[in-house]
């Protein structure tokens, strides 16, 4: 059980205290070409504090829309928000105009802090308030000026531990996107449970990683683990396979987060790099294949910490590192949180049967204004969508998204099994398979294969694989339909879009 006061700012634990505590000459945050020590990132947070106060006129509970590529002035931003009472509404830095002006619609944001890099798609957007500042731009009026006329000095807004500070926004692969809320003690939770008791992250790591800080995998993993236990996160936009390598290299990263794609990708390139400095890596966004975490643990020495997390539940809720690990389980609720798995009317079922998962935790979901809050969040157990089964041991083992499983000819088949076996062949780079419509099976199971380099399509090949699947699972589960592509569709956060490769 996790206790806070109940009056509580999280930005005052998360920095303020840091600094008090005399870790101010440790470094904060690092990026590309500014890196600043934990005093330093103080007073950058106070300066637009004190901009969003003055300036701008925001009292607490307005709500700030906020968006740019991981840096550590968007992490300054965020963390002024938070400590300023303000609730902030963090976007995805691929997010459209069109998009943009649905959540400055649904969550009715008063401001706008937005990254120079990312303005033209901000300004095109709807709904976008007058209060808008520009950042990372040697502009007059732009927040760099402004902070530049404020004091390096201001009190943190004494909020309740239970007022909301952050709305974010689901990914959604369809349908409108979803607001979830979350309150000052939930971002102090979510660093007390995963980096505390599976990650056992201290303050001489340093964190590094792909997702953005807009998607709450990068917000607690890229900023806020890191300073609740006074380590340091580097902060870098765009990061490619080859380019997160180096920067693990370069910055000698300790801790690494990104998604399955990006950890198999790098895999394969990592014999090239010195990554010696790195001592955990943790997977989440999608199901990790036992085939990547082969691949991985083989190039770097590395067992994978696997986690699922969720937007509605903040960050990880199930995981496992070192010895509790074991391939093909996502691993044990992470302490603080307890988790069952539900049949189709909403009762536990015993080991080994496959159902929802549901969770009980510190965190849970509160959606803005939708009427999904009733089918998400049943007697405080929040039901996340996934097909999960408990094993005898009470491990949890991740099978598919609910509305994933593939029916074919009566059979349940999980995508996710199918492209775990075809990961192993040596020809596959990547792989997605979904259920493809059939008159007579009601569907067929169907793999989207993407080759690796030097491998063609070819008719003998497809029978390779199928018969490669078919020796390694159920022949039932082989894929019937394979079709070669050359890219699998996947959103901002490496997930992959399954319902694009359905309709194709
Ligand atoms: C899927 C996983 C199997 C699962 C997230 C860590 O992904 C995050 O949040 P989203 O709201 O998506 C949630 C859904 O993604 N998923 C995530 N991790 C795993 N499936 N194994 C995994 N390890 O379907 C889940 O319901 O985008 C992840 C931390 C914070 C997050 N928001």
């Amino acid at each position: 059980e996790l206790h806070y006061p109940a009056r509580l700012n999280c930005v005052a634990e998360l920095l303020d205290q840091a600094v008090a505590a005399g870790r101010g000459e440790r470094l904060a945050v690092r990026g590309d070409s500014i890196s600043w020590t934990y005093a330093e990132l103080q007073q950058q947070v106070n300066r637009i504090v004190n901009v969003l106060r003055g300036p701008m006129g925001l009292v607490p509970g307005n709500r700030v829309l906020l968006r740019g590529a991981n840096h550590p002035m968007m992490a300054a931003a965020v963390l002024a928000v938070l400590k300023a009472g303000l609730i902030a509404v963090p976007t995805m830095p691929l997010l459209r105009a069109r998009e943009l002006g649905v959540i400055m619609d649904k969550a009715q944001v008063q401001a706008v802090l937005c990254a120079h890099a990312l303005r033209e798609e901000m300004e095109a957007a709807p709904n976008r308030p007058e209060r808008t500042l520009w950042f990372n731009v040697a502009e007059a009026g732009a927040l760099d000026a402004l902070m530049a006329a404020q004091p390096d000095h201001a009190e943190a807004c004494d909020t309740a531990a239970d007022d909301i500070c952050l709305i974010s926004f689901t990914s959604g692969t369809t349908g409108v996107p979803k607001g979830t809320m979350h309150f000052h003690r939930d971002v102090l939770a979510i660093c007390d449970c995963f980096p505390r008791h599976t990650l056992r992250s201290a303050a001489d790591d340093l964190f590094i990683g792909t997702p953005p800080l807009a998607f709450t995998f990068g917000l607690g993993g890229l900023l806020l683990f890191p300073l609740r236990v006074g380590a340091a996160a580097v902060l870098l936009e765009k990061l490619t396979p080859e380019s997160l390598l180096q920067a693990i290299e370069k910055y000698r990263a300790t801790i690494c987060f990104t998604a399955p794609t990006f950890y198999r990708q790098m895999a394969g390139l990592a014999g090239k790099y010195d990554l010696s400095s790195l001592k955990k890596t943790v997977s989440a966004g999608e199901a990790l294949p036992v085939a990547t975490r082969e691949a991985w643990q083989q190039a770097t020495g590395l067992r994978m910490i696997d986690g699922i997390g969720a937007t509605e539940m903040l960050h990880i809720f199930i995981a496992a590192a070192g010895d509790e690990i074991r391939p093909g389980a996502t691993g044990k609720p992470v302490p603080g949180y307890r988790a069952c798995v539900l049949d189709s009317r909403g009762q536990p079922v015993g080991p080994g049967i496959v159902g929802r998962l549901a969770v009980k935790g510190p965190t849970g979901c509160r959606y803005m204004a939708d009427p999904r809050q009733r089918d998400y969040v049943l007697n405080g157990w929040n039901l996340t969508g996934d097909a999960y089964e408990m094993d005898a041991d009470g491990y949890f083992i991740y099978r598919s998204r609910t509305d994933d499983m593939i029916i074919s000819a009566g059979y349940n088949i999980a995508g996710p099994e199918v492209e775990d076996a075809l990961l192993r062949h040596p020809a596959v780079a990547e792989c997605g398979v979904v259920g493809k419509p059939d008159e007579e099976r009601g569907q067929v199971v169907e793999a989207h294969i993407v080759l690796k380099p030097g491998f063609e399509p070819s008719p003998e090949l497809t029978s390779q694989l199928q018969d490669f699947v078919k020796e390694q699972i159920a022949p039932y589960k082989y894929p019937r339909a394979i079709r070669f592509l050359s890219s699998l569709p996947r959103t901002e956060t490496g997930k992959l879009q399954r319902f694009k490769l359905r309709s194709t």
